[in-house]
């Protein structure tokens, strides 16, 4: 009883420090009037990744264009906990700022799930209107209700299936298989929708996963299977690029609020111009990667018949696409 005492205490001592923290720390910077605000930054990629550079522009602009007021400190490699723990502390207010995947983040604030509806853009360029323009701003605002702040998006190319025991060509080749997905209801349905059986692990145990044979294969986009070391372990890509889910860089709404309006510009700009160049990284990236895979001998299966799959994933729109109609509509008449 004694010790549980003790531990409850302890552990609700911890809790409230790093809410402290997670609130920003202040130092001081040389100025006597002013003093600097260090802000956390959450990012399961390693250092060289283009969404950790992305990240990092944005902390150099935000310094620039807050005069040193703010300075953000990017932990990136998950070293603030997994992708869905960031999110929670980000809701929390124990965690600044986040860059996260909205598949995951739609498990937290609804809205944002439409971003993964299977085969939602007809280009790269309908993805980018839609994303800046008002569609994808409206539905950053929608996280605001969920203590979570949306600040720009950031490039995640398209999801694919990767397996490890037998390449995949169609849709029927996916039965039986356990396939890792992100902790996140709707890709565990689009795997489903596929016979296959959905197993949600956090990013950093899929490597192991593969290799112990705990599954036969996850979905990524081609930079992530690459950077990951996924591609050592799981030798066949299927390119169905079944759904394009963007990065979002969050921000918790309790740093959000005490924020001046000027500060809040300041932010939103340097996410926004981040933004090109993570985009830039994403595309030199992409292209490494593609060449690097082709060269591990891995087999690369291209799809001719994309309709099959859109077929295939159709019970995914049975389910949500009530749910998620006034945003696709809205999407769809963009062209
Ligand atoms: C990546 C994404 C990560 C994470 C990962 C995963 O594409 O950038 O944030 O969501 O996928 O599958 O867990």
């Amino acid at each position: 009883m004694k010790t549980k005492n003790l531990l409850t205490i302890s552990v609700s001592l911890l809790l409230s420090a790093s809410i402290l923290s997670g609130c920003g720390s202040e130092k001081s910077n040389g100025n006597t009037t002013n003093k600097t605000v260090v802000l956390k930054l959450a990012e399961n990629h390693p250092e060289d990744y283009p969404t950790t550079i992305g990240d990092k522009e944005f902390a150099r602009l935000v310094e620039e264009k807050t005069n040193g007021r703010y300075k953000v400190e990017v932990y990136s490699g998950g070293q603030l906990g997994d992708e869905k723990s960031a999110i929670e502390q980000v809701q929390l207010g124990t965690i600044d700022l986040a860059r996260v995947n909205a598949g995951p983040l739609a498990e937290f604030s609804d809205e944002i799930g439409v971003l993964s509806m299977p085969y939602l853009f007809s280009s790269e360029k309908q993805k980018w209107d839609v994303l800046n323009g008002e569609v994808g701003k409206k539905l950053l605002d929608t996280l605001q209700s969920d203590g979570i702040v949306g600040l720009t998006y950031y490039d995640s190319g398209s999801r694919s299936f990767y397996t490890t025991k037998r390449p995949v060509k169609k849709p029927e080749d996916m039965k039986g298989l356990k396939i890792r997905v992100q902790q996140s209801e709707l890709f565990m349905e689009l795997v489903k929708s596929l016979g296959a059986s959905p197993t949600p692990m956090s990013y950093d145990e899929v490597y192991s996963g593969l290799q112990t044979g705990v599954i036969d294969g996850a979905e990524n986009n081609i930079p992530s299977y690459y950077s990951s070391h996924h591609y050592e372990v799981a030798k066949y890509f299927t390119v169905d690029k079944h759904t394009a889910t963007p990065e979002v860089l969050i921000a918790s709404k309790s740093l959000w609020d005490k924020l001046s309006d000027e500060d809040k510009k300041a932010f939103k700009e340097a996410a926004m111009e981040s933004q090109k160049v993570q985009r830039e990284e994403w595309e030199k990236l992409e292209k490494k990667s593609q060449s690097e895979i082709k060269k591990s001998g891995n087999k690369i299966i291209e799809i001719k018949n994309i309709n099959e799959w859109r077929k295939a994933v159709q019970p995914v729109y049975d389910k949500f696409e009530k749910k998620y109609k006034k945003w696709i509509d809205e999407i769809q008449k963009i062209m």
